[in-house]
């Protein structure tokens, strides 16, 4: 039987804004509008391949947009190979680097792709990989950002209840260190021992701050302190990671897998979490889950929590799916998180279809 084939039609990319029900506060940003490309790739064949960029300024969306209308006009009349429409992507950007904004681009074209060829072989993604439909383990990463002690404590028995969590992660890097421990101690007491607990430093530190900082956390049980410094000294990582008993985990900054491959042959972290738009979306991915396998390295997953439940299915290293329910009130079905576990619908793609009502109320 010959198999169905898709060619690209085009590729439309809307921006939308929604409000935050808890607004980001880092050390880095505060962040209350949270801005999403929609992507849809459209075929000759009349299948729509779906997936959305989280580009976490609202400006950065009039450069992604029109770059994301170029891929599209560039690979008119392409058979949907998502590998090969990828590479394609990445070469025609070259020459303004491969990683940022190209990245970032052919990181949306991908993981439509990827979406529109499960969807044509009617199988969900994580299926069409070799894997099966079931739950995923997820920590509640929808809030905790940087405010007192006690908001924070009982913000995270609030988020450890949304959906039986097991895991939660905190943002640290006030001002005071003494305020991020007192903050650490109250959410433990209010959580209990059992909760695993992240904790996220958003690259506010210098090294030497950190040194610091980190070894006055280092004997809380936590599941893994989090970019501590800025995400490209891999050399100060490196340090960290020799240094501290808790686990050091980066990667939500990776520009691609040999990003990934960089760091883990300097021993710059004892964990991983790719980010979606940033690691190369599915195809990326796969290469790197590939590196951190061989290397033994557990992997995490870094926002787009639906596409991330797919890839986990089918990840030798799977460890923890970051949850972040930011994109469902443009979704017309958003994921569903039970006992801490993320449980994907049974549908061929990844299960992305937008609300168009929402999206409609909310496009800029
Ligand atoms: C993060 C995610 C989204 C916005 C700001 C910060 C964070 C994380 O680094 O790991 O969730
Ligand atoms: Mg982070």
């Amino acid at each position: 039987m010959p198999h169905a084939s898709l060619t690209v039609r085009d590729i439309t990319a809307r921006p939308v804004i929604l409000k935050l029900k808890r607004p980001v506060i880092a050390r880095i940003a505060t962040i209350t509008e949270w801005p999403l490309i929609l992507i849809d790739l459209l075929t000759e064949e009349g299948i729509v391949g779906r997936s959305y960029l989280e580009p976490y300024v609202a400006k950065a969306m009039r450069y992604l947009v029109p770059a994301l209308g170029d891929l599209g006009a560039m690979l008119r009349g392409r058979r949907v190979a998502p590998i090969e429409l990828f590479d394609a992507a990445r070469k025609s950007l070259h020459f303004v680097g491969y990683e940022g904004l190209s990245m970032i681009a052919a990181s949306g074209l991908d993981m439509a792709a990827w979406d529109a060829i499960a969807k044509a072989a009617n199988l969900p993604l994580c299926v069409l990989l070799g894997g099966s439909v079931g739950p995923v383990k997820s920590y509640n990463s929808n809030g905790l950002w940087l405010k007192d002690a006690q908001a924070v404590a009982d913000e995270a028995l609030e988020l450890a209840a949304e959906g039986g969590f097991s895991g939660l992660k905190l943002r640290l890097g006030r001002e005071r260190a003494s305020d991020d421990l007192a903050t650490i101690e109250a959410v433990r007491k209010t959580v209990g021992e059992d909760m695993h607990l992240m904790v996220d430093f958003n690259q506010g530190l210098d090294l030497a701050e950190a040194l610091q900082r980190c070894h006055m956390i280092d004997d809380l049980s936590l599941a893994w302190i989090e970019e501590p410094i800025v995400y490209d000294n891999l050399d100060g990582y490196a340090r960290l990671a020799a240094d501290l008993k808790t686990p050091l985990q980066i990667g939500e900054n990776f520009y691609g897998p040999r990003d990934m491959h960089n760091a883990l042959a300097k021993n710059a972290c004892d964990l991983v979490m790719p980010d979606f738009m940033r690691i190369g979306g599915v195809t990326g991915w796969t290469r790197a889950a590939a590196i951190a396998g061989g290397a033994g390295i557990p992997v995490s997953t870094h926002l787009y929590p639906e596409v991330a439940a797919h890839m986990m299915r089918v990840t030798e290293t799977a460890h923890w799916l970051e949850w972040q329910d930011w994109a469902d009130p443009i979704l017309q079905t958003p994921y569903q998180i039970r006992d801490g576990l993320l449980h994907m619908p049974d549908v061929p793609g990844v299960g992305l279809e937008w609300d168009e009502d929402a999206v409609e109320a909310h496009l800029i």
